[in-house]
């Protein structure tokens, strides 16, 4: 078992600043040698360049969709790398940076996949359902975006990353954890039938049994997912170091039992960590708590 890890210090897509770090305090987690320790080979790429805030001459352009053009060039360089990992038969471990990443990692497992023929779904574990669009959008901000942006709707410059678009259909993504949703969004999710697993849901229901459902219904008509964890999930409580944080997020034995379900289901294309603010943290509490997720996903079992 082979994994490849790549880290991508994007902040850019949110209003504040810190993520950028996040790959930096997952790797000093030790991430790495834990990996190894559970008998993968890992290799680390580094990080893929990412403007930054201060690099800018001119003040914003358009503040629907802040830093549009420094978000797009560095999803296209991540797409690449992803794409390029899956062809050395790897499995891609991403490091955010802020969920604007996705865009760039789903565009590199969409384009590999679909060359051989086949769908991917998506995973995506957060507080948030991320499917604005610069029209909806209240912030402007694309960590809002990267979903609708994957589901077709959006600026061109992210949803043609690749070529072709849309990168998933609606019926194999499912969002789970979900307490803080704009009109905008509840109406996109409506419309596309999109299936939304909210706190309520996982309340009456339990994650072990929504992580069945949702598991079985982005696997139905796909070759596997990709999973994206947004650390702003988790309640505040065990997660402190994120930048929108809010209440009523899963426990840290929820996140961990969704992660360790992810793994047993043996269809995860690729796992992703995002939205970890270094700044926000209390020392690396919640960079340890990103490190810890991931290797659930990767299969570390307490047995
Ligand atoms: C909000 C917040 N829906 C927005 N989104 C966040 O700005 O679009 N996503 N925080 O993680
Ligand atoms: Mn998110
Ligand atoms: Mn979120
Ligand atoms: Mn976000």
């Amino acid at each position: 078992r082979k994994a490849t890890i790549v880290g991508v210090p994007m902040d850019l897509g949110a209003d504040r600043r810190g993520v950028d770090m996040g790959p930096s305090v997952v790797r000093i987690a030790g991430l790495s040698a834990k990996l190894t320790e559970l008998g993968y080979t890992v290799e680390d790429i580094g990080n893929v360049p990412v403007a930054l805030a201060e690099m800018r001459r001119v003040t914003d352009t358009d503040a629907r969709h802040k830093y549009l053009s420094e978000v797009a060039k560095s999803n296209e360089i991540l797409a690449n790398h992803v794409e390029a990992i899956l062809e050395q038969g790897a499995l891609p471990v991403v490091l955010g940076g802020d969920h604007s990443i996705a865009i760039g990692s789903v565009a590199g497992i969409a384009a590999y996949y679909r060359r051989r023929g086949h769908r991917i779904g998506i995973i995506w574990i957060d507080a948030h359902a991320d499917i604005n669009t610069p029209e909806s959008s209240p912030s402007g901000n694309i960590h809002g975006m990267p979903l609708a942006v994957l589901l077709g709707y959006g600026p061109a410059l992210l949803t043609q990353i690749g070529g072709f678009a849309p990168k998933v259909r609606p019926e194999d993504c499912a969002i789970i954890g979900v307490r803080q949703i704009d009109d905008g969004e509840r109406q996109l999710a409506r419309q596309l039938g999109l299936r939304v697993y909210t706190m309520r849901d996982l309340d009456e229901r339990g994650m072990s049994a929504v992580m069945d459902e949702a598991l079985d219904l982005v696997t139905r008509h796909t070759i596997g997912f990709h999973a994206t964890f947004d650390m702003d999930f988790v309640d505040p409580y065990y997660a402190p170091g994120v930048g929108t944080p809010v209440p009523g997020g899963g426990t840290y034995r929820e996140s961990h039992l969704a992660m360790e379900k992810i793994h047993d289901s043996g269809n995860m294309l690729s796992v992703e960590m995002v939205e970890i603010n270094a700044v926000l943290d209390t020392h690396n509490r919640t960079g340890e708590l990103g490190a810890e997720l991931l290797l659930s996903a990767l299969g570390k079992k307490i047995l």
